[in-house]
């Protein structure tokens, strides 16, 4: 089920950028199972209501990638991600723009495309929430921010002051998940880079791994230690751009052009995904709606006071609860 999971946002992804014409197929493809095990186990989110102060953030800074973002606002349950929306995808007047823009959807946090724009925004984002905080204590606002940054974001200078200020901060409340695939928009990143990308954030006092992108158990437990850092956490995951598109994976051509008809249908066998483009087989479908209201009951407690936030906050004002 894990890997239909995951495959669904794969699926999603390459059709809606066939169907446009337009769109970069493969971030999302590679990023895929990444995405699946934040959203599915990790995440602090309710589908129902994405207002919920205290949810956790989710930034997709490496915004070209964002029908990995629309796939997962579909599939979560997010009520004005239809599948008319991914259909539209790129279409002048949908939701689904190129990029992710604050305001056309729900659960679109903030706006991003410009590479770096989102990493630099989510140290703004941990840097709020941690004054919320501190105003108002644990009960009320506890939450965390995860960010995903490809290899783009990392080379905009922003990300330089962005990264520097957190671990001088020592926001340990965001999470950085770098989509490390080796490739950009031209090619291989060593035609234009070449830093150490963990010892960078290392040096500048984050918490940093290196996990393989593509593995759940992997994945699962890094962002089971990023959860009690006492510092920003960096989790540079190995991913293969397009992964599932047997001749154009591990290339520049699936970052920003369609796969095509045929390399589409390959891709079909390779992944064991039979079904017609936009067609979510019922249990995966399933699967990914309970996942989008698996923080209902914390999101209530949040809203009405659980019984233990009630008499914590009776005995401070030396009441008992009813
Ligand atoms: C500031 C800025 N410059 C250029 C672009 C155009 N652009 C979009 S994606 C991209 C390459 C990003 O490469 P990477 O982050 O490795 O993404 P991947 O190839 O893994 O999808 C570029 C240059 C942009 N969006 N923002």
């Amino acid at each position: 089920m894990q890997n239909d999971m995951a495959n669904a946002i794969r699926a999603l992804s390459m059709d809606a950028v066939q169907k446009a014409n337009s769109g970069h197929p493969g971030a999302p493809m590679g990023l895929a199972d990444v995405a699946a095990v934040l959203f599915t186990e990790f995440l602090k989110f309710d589908a129902a209501e994405p207002h919920w102060p205290d949810r956790d953030r989710f930034i997709l800074s490496a915004g070209h990638a964002s029908m990995l973002l629309y796939s997962l606002l579909h599939l979560t349950g997010y009520k004005d991600m239809t599948v008319e929306q991914l259909k539209n995808f790129r279409q002048l007047g949908s939701k689904t723009a190129g990029h992710p823009e604050y305001g056309h959807a729900e659960g679109i946090e903030t706006t991003t495309g410009p590479l770096g724009q989102g990493i630099a925004n989510s140290v703004g984002f941990a840097m709020a929430e941690r004054h919320l905080n501190a105003l108002f204590g644990d009960d009320l606002v506890n939450h965390k921010t995860y960010v995903i940054v490809g290899d783009g974001c990392l080379m905009e200078g922003i990300s330089q002051e962005a990264i520097s200020l957190a671990g001088h901060l020592k926001l340990k409340n965001l999470i950085v998940l770098w989509d490390d695939n080796n490739i950009s928009i031209d090619g291989r990143v060593s035609l234009s880079d070449s830093t150490d990308q963990l010892q960078r954030f290392a040096a500048s006092g984050w918490n940093v791994s290196r996990i393989d992108g593509l593995n759940p158990d992997e994945i699962r437990a890094a962002l089971a230690a990023a959860q009690s850092s006492d510092r920003p956490v960096m989790i540079a995951c190995k991913t293969i751009i397009g992964f599932g598109a047997p001749n154009k994976k591990d290339s520049y051509q699936a970052h920003g052009s369609p796969l095509g008809p045929d390399e589409i249908a390959l891709a079909r066998k390779e992944l064991s995904w039979p079904y017609p483009p936009f067609e979510i087989p019922a249990e995966v479908l399933s699967a990914w709606r309970k996942a989008g209201s698996r923080g209902n009951e914390a999101r209530m407690n949040w809203e009405h006071g659980s019984p233990q936030v009630l008499s914590r906050q009776n005995s401070r004002r030396g009441t008992t609860p009813p």
